[in-house]
């Protein structure tokens, strides 16, 4: 494991009142001290006022200077966070005058590998971490942070504890075959095994919801050209993002915003009207928006007021994850009793009504998804393989009892877990989840 001093900006370059600089690693502190006079000397944990130079003693800038010692520490390294002034020029200056001291431009996501190397953080918690920063809905980090906070991680160590259960009863059987009786009864053995195998098949099953939570439901527009879906993608937006007129086919390709329902994230999107296209250009479109609807979570069907729903729009409608939506109601006099949420883009009526329809149908009951959610396709991966070890393992109990076989099946279950919960992450593991975290993280 590299322990030499890195450093990089942790927050965003650009205009802002402030910048924070770290600096991890064996020597952060001597390196840190050739760009801040006196670090060395500076009580740790305690936010100091310095000065930050160049080489040559230019001035770079007044700021704050903590030193967090060894292995008190984020990274569990020496580490120093600097604050200075925030825009372009002054950071940029400052981890140029620290890389001239010493250290090393940190790569993608280093500080927090070296966290988990150390032992500060779960490769969970770590992962957790990364999604927290990346959340742009409510509901996202509240997930995020039920993570960060050990929820799945203690759910994944009770499930690992009642693995290494079984096993501990099936070597007795292993040790002693000729006993007719174990400590416990073959049906209890099987009854535990059941019950466990279904608490990690529940587990598994929250994946689909927990990828859609991370990556925001697809959210898809749809209906006959000038239905209004253009106007009630504005209007969900609150901006004017898609043209709008009244000639029919003024969408042609697909529109794709992210937005929040009800604190849920959505990925909306506005299509092409469906019709039998003859231009080139508008079979085109037509095609887009067909695609769109192939993967969206939810399709939002566009109607005009009260029109009898006709051809492909009966097909669409009888979808379970469509929800038909009757625009302009502002210009239909008649309450309309017809079949969907009726809306205006105009008025903006309905609109909140959709917006809470939006999110309970494309993200299950509200409150229930903030259990301990498998949020990633490297949960999904894990927890599938244990799954499947766990009822290789079942078969073994079964008719043709094998304790061995089972055991061996149940070790490995075992191992999932482990590999899922990060006890034993391999380099592999590692490049997997500090791939896509940015630099400073
Ligand atoms: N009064 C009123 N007019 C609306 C409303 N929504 C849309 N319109 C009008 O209906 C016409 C078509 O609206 P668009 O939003 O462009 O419809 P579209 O479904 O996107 O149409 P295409 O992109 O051509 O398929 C425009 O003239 C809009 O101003 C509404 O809620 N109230
Ligand atoms: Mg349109």
């Amino acid at each position: 494991m590299l322990t030499d001093p890195i450093v990089a900006l942790a927050t965003p370059p650009g205009r802002a009142a402030l910048a924070v600089v770290r600096v991890s690693g064996a020597g952060a502190v001597e390196v840190t001290a050739r760009v801040v006079p006196g670090l060395g000397r500076f009580p740790p944990r305690v936010a100091s006022l310095a000065r930050f130079v160049e080489a040559d003693g230019t001035a770079i800038d007044r700021g704050i200077a903590t030193v967090f010692r060894a292995p008190a520490s984020f990274t569990g390294e020496d580490l120093v966070e600097l604050s200075c002034h925030g825009g372009l020029a002054t950071p940029t200056r400052l981890v140029a005058a620290l890389q001239s001291a010493g250290a090393r431009a940190a790569a993608p996501g280093e500080f927090t590998r070296r966290a988990v190397l150390n032992g500060k953080l779960g490769l969970l918690e770590a992962e957790a971490m990364a999604d927290l920063v990346d959340s742009t809905a409510p509901r996202q980090a509240d997930a995020a942070l039920d993570q960060l906070d050990g929820a799945l991680r203690r759910r994944l160590d009770a499930l690992r504890a009642r693995v290494l259960d079984l096993q501990a009863l099936l070597t007795y059987e292993i040790d002693f075959p000729d006993e007719d009786d174990g400590p416990v009864p073959a049906s209890q053995l099987r009854e535990a095994h059941a019950a466990l195998l279904d608490d990690v098949r529940r587990l598994l099953a929250t994946a689909p919801q927990g990828e859609r939570l991370r990556a925001g439901a697809l959210v898809v527009l749809a209906g006959r050209p000038n239905a209004g879906k253009s106007s009630l993608f504005n209007a969900l937006l609150g901006a004017e993002r898609a043209l709008v007129t009244e000639l029919p086919g003024t969408t042609r390709d697909a529109v794709e915003a992210g937005t929040t329902c009800e604190g849920w994230p959505v990925r909306l999107v506005d299509t092409a009207g469906l019709h039998d296209a003859t231009e080139r250009l508008d079979r085109l479109g037509v095609e887009v928006s067909r695609r769109y609807l192939g993967a969206a979570d939810l399709v939002l069907l566009c109607v005009d007021g009260a029109r009898e729903l006709e051809g492909e729009e009966c097909a669409l409608a009888a979808e379970a994850r469509t929800v038909v939506v009757r625009t302009k109601h502002d210009l239909h006099e008649a309450p309309a009793h017809v079949e969907g949420i009726t809306v205006s883009a105009v008025t903006g009526e309905g609109l909140n009504a959709l917006r809470r329809v939006i999110a309970t149908r494309a993200f299950g009951h509200g409150s229930d998804v903030i259990e301990p959610t498998l949020l990633r396709a490297r949960h999904r991966d894990a927890l599938a393989g244990a799954v499947e070890e766990l009822a290789s393992a079942g078969e073994c109990l079964g008719e043709q009892h094998d304790a061995l076989l089972a055991s061996h099946h149940l070790r490995a279950a075992g191992e999932r877990l482990e590999e899922l919960i990060g006890t034993v992450a391999t380099d592999d593991v590692l490049d997997r989840v500090f791939a896509s975290f940015c630099v400073g993280k």
